[in-house]
């Protein structure tokens, strides 16, 4: 299995929308590429990417667009990796139109998607599914989510504090 995410996105407008998913890859020590390639603007450009993917040693691919997103469909079509849409909110709707396109794909070519703009969550998805072969980094997985457990122990603890001071 490829080693590395790759992120690929509509516009470069995406990008702070997608930065939350290369820190949380980089705390992970995933290595991450992103690039932009659009679908309907430059979609020669997105074929070619898509299909040199798995050789490039691409393990999975974040896809994200906003409004009537077909980036990670299309993507989709020209390689078996698994590819996870980031649905991006831009204009009137909010993201919606970006969100239904991803998770009303047809069947055949199945995607994933994470919610709007839920850059972060796809990153760390990413990694898990790049954990299923990779012993070490299941590992590093391991040790965030018990940071993160951590952290909820935490907070509850400073809650009774606080509660227990209210008469
Ligand atoms: C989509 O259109 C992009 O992914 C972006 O979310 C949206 C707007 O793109 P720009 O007009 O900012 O380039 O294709």
């Amino acid at each position: 299995m490829g080693s590395k995410v790759l992120i690929v996105m509509g516009s470069d407008s995406d990008l702070d929308h997608l930065l939350p998913a290369v820190d949380a890859l980089k705390e992970l020590g995933v290595a991450v590429e992103v690039m932009v390639a659009s679908a309907h603007r430059s979609p020669d450009r997105v074929v070619a990417i898509a299909r040199a993917a798995r050789d490039n040693d691409f393990g999975v691919v974040l896809a994200a667009a906003g409004g009537a997103a077909h980036l990670a469909g299309v993507f989709a079509a020209h390689t078996t990796l698994p590819v996870v849409a980031v649905p991006i909110a831009v204009g009137t709707l909010g993201g919606v139109d970006a969100l239904l396109s991803s998770v009303q794909m047809p069947g055949g070519v199945p995607i994933a998607s994470v919610g709007i703009g839920a850059g972060r969550n796809a990153g760390l998805f990413a990694a898990a599914i790049l954990s299923s072969s990779d012993p070490a980094l299941a590992a590093r997985l391991e040790a965030f989510r018990a940071r993160q457990a951590a952290k909820v122990v935490e907070a509850d603890a400073k809650l009774q504090v606080k509660l227990a001071g209210r008469t």
